[in-house]
């Protein structure tokens, strides 16, 4: 078994509710379990600025899929959405990157892992350090060190994670 981290991202079509299905699809994934769930952050559009800000949160899987297996697998999620691949940078309805594999690189024509924004991407970095704060990323050194070069600029959590859930304020 490996542990996977994902990141998901919405921005239309209630952006909270993608997100909380998207992570109880992934629990019900075949061979693993989600470790954790990230808070759910709000985060400004990278990309054109003419779309809805974002919901991002980060999930920890135990998987025993391999990764083009697992990717297929977030494809089909994404696509259960409606996901429409529309223009590049445009709005979507539920996004879901494979960001870290375990301690491995690759470097396919359908998957790069590391995913090649993390290390620049506030909505990326702050969820997963949330969860998993003392990690090594593969090639590019310690998470704390890519938090510290990194601007929280405008990143507000909306959603605070309980016992590793989402959980709206009361
Ligand atoms: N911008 C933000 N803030 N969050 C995202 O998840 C996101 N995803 C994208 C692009 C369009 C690059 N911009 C984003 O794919």
């Amino acid at each position: 078994m490996v542990t996977a981290y994902i990141g998901l991202g919405s921005n239309l079509a209630d952006p909270r509710s993608q997100l909380l299905t998207a992570f109880d699809e992934l629990a019900r994934l075949a061979n693993g379990r989600l470790l954790a769930a990230s808070s759910l952050y709000r985060s400004a559009p990278l990309g054109p600025a003419e779309q809805p800000d974002y919901l991002n949160a980060v999930a920890a899987l135990e998987t025993g899929l391999a990764p083009l297996a697992l990717l297929a697998e977030l494809q089909a999620i994404e696509a259960a959405h409606q996901r429409v691949r529309g223009e590049r940078w445009g709005p979507r309805t539920l996004d879901l990157d494979l960001l870290l594999y375990g301690d491995q690189r690759l470097d396919l024509p359908t998957l790069k892992v590391p995913h090649p924004g993390l290390y620049e991407r506030n909505f990326v970095l702050y969820p997963l350090a949330e969860i998993a704060p003392g990690l090594a990323i593969p090639g590019l050194g310690a998470l704390g060190e890519l938090l510290a070069r990194c601007e929280r600029g405008s990143l507000a959590v909306v959603e605070k994670a309980i016992h590793g859930r989402p959980h709206a304020p009361d």
